[in-house]
């Protein structure tokens, strides 16, 4: 049995969020409101499809997959590039590889207790985000 990441998710913490937005690019005043976010992670999980969606009310970003099946992403309204993207399990970690322009791209996302961990990683930069569970109504 592999983790459950269904449900909503309110970010709790962000750190190095502004470097991460640098080394994908992504322009000074995008990066001015982005900083300011409270973004939400709505993840819908049937085994090892997964809908990743994050929301803010600025700008939203969805994410559709299945573990170890290669697509091709399209970070349209991010960074807005094309990438070869691969989600695997490692462990109880599910780990994201995105192929493309830039180096040492991707994610990882994990569960402990009623927190949702990511990481987010490009070039040299690692962003650190905490999320705690929207108790289910
Ligand atoms: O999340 O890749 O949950 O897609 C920030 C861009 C990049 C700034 C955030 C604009 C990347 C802000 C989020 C608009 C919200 C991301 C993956 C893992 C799934």
């Amino acid at each position: 049995m592999s983790t459950d990441f269904n449900g909503t998710w309110n970010i709790i913490s962000n750190d190095n969020f502004e470097s991460y937005m640098q080394a994908l690019d992504i322009d000074f005043a995008t990066r001015k409101v982005a900083n300011l976010l409270s973004p939400q992670k709505i993840i819908e999980q049937k085994g090892d499809s997964f809908i990743i969606k994050t929301i803010s009310t600025f700008r939203n970003y969805e994410v559709q997959f299945t573990v170890g099946e290669e697509f091709e992403e399209n970070t349209k309204g991010l960074d807005n590039r094309k990438c070869q993207s691969l989600v695997t399990w490692d462990n109880n970690k599910l780990v994201c590889v995105q192929k493309g322009e830039k180096k040492d791209r991707g994610w990882t996302h994990w569960i402990e207790g009623d927190k949702l961990y990511l990481e987010l990683n490009c070039e040299n930069q690692v962003c650190k985000q905490v999320y705690k569970k929207v108790p289910p109504a």
